[in-house]
């Protein structure tokens, strides 16, 4: 009965054991060579011919019942412990992170452009591009701008360094873009009339930075022409796109005669502040009105330096700074936070 006794034990630790190791114990306590079975036969030998048949025959029916039992239970802790490795390494890419992923912000700058161009695409007007890196002709010569003219000297422009540059054709001596002008002029060379362009860019000037000042800006280009055009078509277009751009009925504009070689008359266009309505407040200093755009009727010389036939085409041409409109969208009080890199600013957005 010892025998017995010594299986129960054995089954009620295996039903206890928590893992291998607490298996390996049991295997070491009753199967090992010094182990409780094999111990018992040891006691054969004070034993008679009979006895000794009768106890052998349980010890090896009890090693190898409990053999059995124990490598089921292996079996079923590797199984275990296999799934729980593979649970740990598996690795489904289609499942969904633990942390939220980070998406990153459309820049202010980029959003109030899409705005921009989307109207104008609503008004009739088509979007096109043009170099940042410009011939001076494109640039300055083919808008009227004298060869004197302050605007081309070292405060400025940034000129791209050439060889010779004295002895080159306007054609050939470079400058980095000073306004997106540059593509009236390269549109109106290749298309024949009636047209309507906006052309958004970056622009770069060499000079002093300040709130609203930066060396390197954002504008777009405005461009009309036809039979028939007059200051009254200017005004309308300027008007209708500032009420959709602010999605304020009541924004007004003014023009306030200005010079600008390429056009003739000229105007800079104020329009009234946003923030205050037109009453007065710190963002338009109190008068109730802010700049934001140069425009102007298409100067004969301009239609005739492309090529164009001044004698029955009018048209109107405006620029406006996209980095102030959007300024004043968001009321943004610096020009340099654009370019800032600024996490905290950006994700306003
Ligand atoms: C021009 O650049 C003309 N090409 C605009 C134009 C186009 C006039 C077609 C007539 C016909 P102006 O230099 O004024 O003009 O610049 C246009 C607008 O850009 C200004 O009204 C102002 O709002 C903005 N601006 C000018 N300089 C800067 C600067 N450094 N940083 C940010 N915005 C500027």
């Amino acid at each position: 009965m010892k025998t017995e006794n010594l299986k129960k034990e054995a089954l009620e630790k295996l039903e206890q054991s928590k893992d291998l190791n607490d298996l390996e114990n049991i295997e070491k306590e009753y199967l090992g060579k010094k182990g409780k079975l094999r111990e018992l036969s040891s006691k054969m030998k004070d034993l008679t011919g009979e006895e000794r048949k009768e106890l052998g025959a349980q010890i090896n029916e009890a090693l190898n019942f409990l053999e059995e039992k124990i490598e089921l239970e292996k079996k079923a802790f590797k199984l275990e412990e296999l799934k729980e490795k593979e649970e740990m390494e598996s690795l489904d890419i289609t499942f969904p992170g633990v942390k939220a992923f980070q998406r990153g912000h459309i820049h202010p700058l980029s959003i109030v452009k899409k705005e921009i161009e989307d109207i104008f695409t609503f008004l009739g007007f088509s979007i096109i591009q043009g170099p940042e890196i410009e011939d001076e002709w494109h640039n300055f010569d083919a808008l009227n701008f004298p060869k004197d003219h302050p605007a081309r000297e070292m405060q400025d422009t940034f000129f791209i360094k050439q060889k010779n540059r004295e002895e080159l054709d306007s054609r050939e001596k470079y400058v980095l873009r000073t306004h997106t002008s540059n593509i009236q002029t390269r549109y109106m060379e290749s298309h024949v009339p009636p047209f309507r362009i906006v052309a958004p860019g970056r622009v770069f000037r060499y000079e002093a930075t300040d709130a609203s000042h930066e060396s390197c800006f954002y504008q777009i280009e405005g461009l009309l022409v036809d039979e028939h055009i007059s200051v009254a078509n200017l005004k309308a277009v300027l008007e209708r796109f500032l009420q959709e751009f602010f999605r304020n009925l009541d924004v007004k504009i003014r023009l306030r005669p200005s010079y600008f070689p390429f056009v003739e008359p000229g105007f800079e266009v104020d329009m009234s502040c946003v923030v205050c309505n037109g009453k007065g407040c710190s963002i338009c200093q109190g008068g109730g009105w802010i700049e934001i755009l140069g425009a102007g009727m298409v100067h004969p010389n301009v239609f005739k330096n492309c090529g164009l036939d001044p004698q029955n085409l009018t048209g109107f041409a405006f620029g406006i700074s996209i980095d102030r409109l959007a300024m004043m969208k968001y009321k943004i009080d610096h020009i340099k936070w654009f370019h800032s890199g600024d996490l905290r600013f950006l994700k306003q957005f």
